[in-house]
């Protein structure tokens, strides 16, 4: 091997300091202050005022970093080494306020918009997703959206609440963030309150891809189907972890039976590489019910996909 010239300032040298030592950024990079500039950060989002069962996902944040460690810095499943490729660099957390949910909404969408790079960000509870879409659709018009989820997530109100962790993409749609020909949930089953939750969902211009077709319809037609349906648009992609089964992520607030495993999760996101990224979420990791850390992991694993996938159409950035 011939000494090269780092780009980019990469993780922590695994042969140098062992994996479990030393400061939890994610995947042991650099603070964004640490670099000049960053192409992909990974920013958090401590905040779960928004849902409506088990609290606890504002330490999903910290729980996805410390598993983060893990990670290696070459990606076989994608071919990339997504640290060289591109700068990347963990944004460290944005303050929201636990007690005002319309003030943390504002201060989420201008933490994100302050940060220059395209963004993985690390819930919190889904309430996040509307504002980190407002900030993305503001550089980039309505986007395609690709949601990972047990649950529909475009109700309308709780209690009257109209922001909550089960309504964000209603309250996206309505505010024109998203491009209407291009939305599909993966995942979805369980109990529902009435077959309307499905046909207001259709109305939006949602398209379904449930956790039975996955298994049924199989990981290519459903992938083959998702990418037709984004086609060049940018797109956003949302990752609850309940998609995934209580089995495979049994530390998050509503967990439902009959989910995706944590390899077809992973499969499907790389089956999307290619596709004009522009962001993405990880949410509703709640690490007090979790075990052995299996949630975290997989949200971690999850988060270096997305972070891959945004590496290898760097070069779009513009
Ligand atoms: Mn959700």
């Amino acid at each position: 091997m011939t000494n090269t010239v780092r780009m980019h300032q990469g993780p922590v040298d695994s042969s140098k300091v062992p994996r479990f030592a030393g400061p939890a950024t994610f995947a042991r990079l650099p603070r964004l202050d640490q670099v000049p500039r960053a192409d992909v950060a990974v920013v958090g989002v401590p905040f779960d005022t928004g849902v409506s069962y088990r609290p606890g996902a504002r330490f999903g944040p910290a729980a996805v970093r410390e598993a983060s460690r893990l990670l290696r810095p070459y990606h076989p499943g994608l071919d990339v080494s997504p640290f060289e490729r591109v700068q990347v660099a963990d944004a460290g957390d944005i303050a929201a306020n636990p007690f005002d949910i319309g003030e943390a909404i504002e201060a989420i969408e201008a933490g994100a918009d302050a940060i220059d790079a395209r963004l993985v960000t690390i819930g919190g509870d889904h309430t996040i997703a509307l504002p980190l879409l407002r900030s993305v659709a503001r550089r980039h018009g309505p986007v395609a959206l690709v949601h990972f989820d047990a649950h529909l997530d475009t109700w309308d109100t709780y209690f009257g609440a109209e922001y909550t962790h089960g309504t964000p993409f209603r309250r996206a749609a309505e505010e024109g963030l998203l491009d209407t020909e291009a939305l599909s949930h993966v995942g979805i089953r369980g109990s529902l309150y009435g077959k309307k939750d499905l046909e207001e969902d259709r109305r939006l211009g949602f398209g379904i891809v449930t956790a039975a077709d996955v298994l049924r319809r199989g990981l290519d037609e459903v992938t083959d189907l998702l990418r037709q349906r984004i086609g060049d648009r940018p797109v956003y992609i949302s990752v609850d972890i309940d998609v995934l089964d209580p089995a495979h992520a049994p530390g998050t607030g509503t967990p439902e039976a009959g989910g995706l495993t944590s390899r077809e999760l992973l499969e499907i996101l790389r089956a999307l590489a290619g596709c004009r990224l522009v962001g993405a979420d990880v949410v509703e990791v709640a690490p007090a019910y979790d075990h052995a850390e299996i949630t975290s992991i997989a949200a971690s694993h999850v988060a270096y996909d997305l972070v891959s996938l945004l590496a290898l159409n760097a070069e779009e950035r513009g």
